[in-house]
């Protein structure tokens, strides 16, 4: 099957050349077995805490997790965020997702806001929430949880019709995207997308980062925790947004995140 993968670290020329084409790409194996299992049961502790049931998204999983606070600025994803964002941009939230064994279809959508729809800033919708979204359990093949994309389709002016949204059939042109546990997908927030079906009889968990302009609010918190803040590198309290800016509406910049030595 046509897979759009691209190697860990640097952000190539391809690189770009498949994400604005396709919309999103596939890193392979980024994270360890042993990595892997950390996330997982972080994870799970996560789900737990928070009373999940069926299935559930949980923010602010970096703030008590270790294993989870790691992913934020992985090097094998960062290099690929600072190429298509630039060097100033924060995560704008970390949902830590669970589908239960056995889930359903998800829901064909678009991300953005509901308050503000991102379709009303132009056209092609504008690159505002940048996903990483790390895979903690293995989706090899179709009915393992995996994320279904419509390539191509962060640049369609035309809507996904009624008939395939409400009947929650399949397009002819959709892609169940197969990957393994540790792999990463980066994705752009008007591809339209949608949770597959999981038909296995364990839950499926992934680590979702979504990176935003600095000048866009934080949709997982309403303020940083403080001792997370006091505890995390100084690359990740700028990346939660802690940066001193000059003045008050960005006019003159800031400081970019000390990227380098972190
Ligand atoms: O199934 C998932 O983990 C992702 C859900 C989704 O599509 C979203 O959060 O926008």
């Amino acid at each position: 099957m046509l897979h759009p993968i691209v190697s860990a670290g640097e952000f190539t020329d391809l690189d770009r050349f498949i994400f604005e084409s396709w919309g999103y790409f596939v890193i392979p194996n980024v994270l360890s077995k042993e990595e892997i299992q950390q996330c997982l049961d972080a994870s799970i502790r996560i789900h737990e805490a928070a009373g999940t049931l069926g299935f559930g998204q949980v923010g602010r999983g970096y703030e008590t997790e270790p294993a989870i606070e790691r992913l934020m600025d992985h090097p094998a994803v960062l290099p690929k965020i600072r190429g298509l964002l630039g060097d100033r941009f924060i995560v704008q939230s970390g949902w830590n997702t669970k589908q239960p064994a056995r889930g359903g279809m998800g829901g064909w959508h678009q991300d953005g806001s509901g308050a503000y729809d991102f379709k009303k800033l132009g056209y092609p919708i504008p690159l505002i929430q940048l996903r990483a979204s790390f895979l903690l359990t293995d989706q090899e093949e179709p009915g393992m949880g995996n994320m279904e994309f419509i390539p191509g389709s962060h640049r369609s002016s035309a809507p996904l019709p009624d008939s395939v949204r409400a009947a929650k059939s399949g397009t002819p042109i959709s892609h169940v995207l197969c990957a393994t546990a540790g792999s990463v997908l980066v994705f752009h927030n008007a591809i339209w997308h949608r949770t597959y079906e999981h038909n296995r009889d364990y839950d499926r968990y992934t680590m979702h980062y979504i990176y935003s302009p600095p000048w866009v609010k934080p949709s997982d918190r309403f303020h940083n925790d403080v001792d997370f803040m006091q505890r995390t590198t100084p690359l990740r309290r700028a990346l939660m947004g802690d940066f001193t800016r000059p003045d008050a509406p960005f006019g003159a910049n800031y400081a970019p995140p000390p990227f380098e030595g972190n």
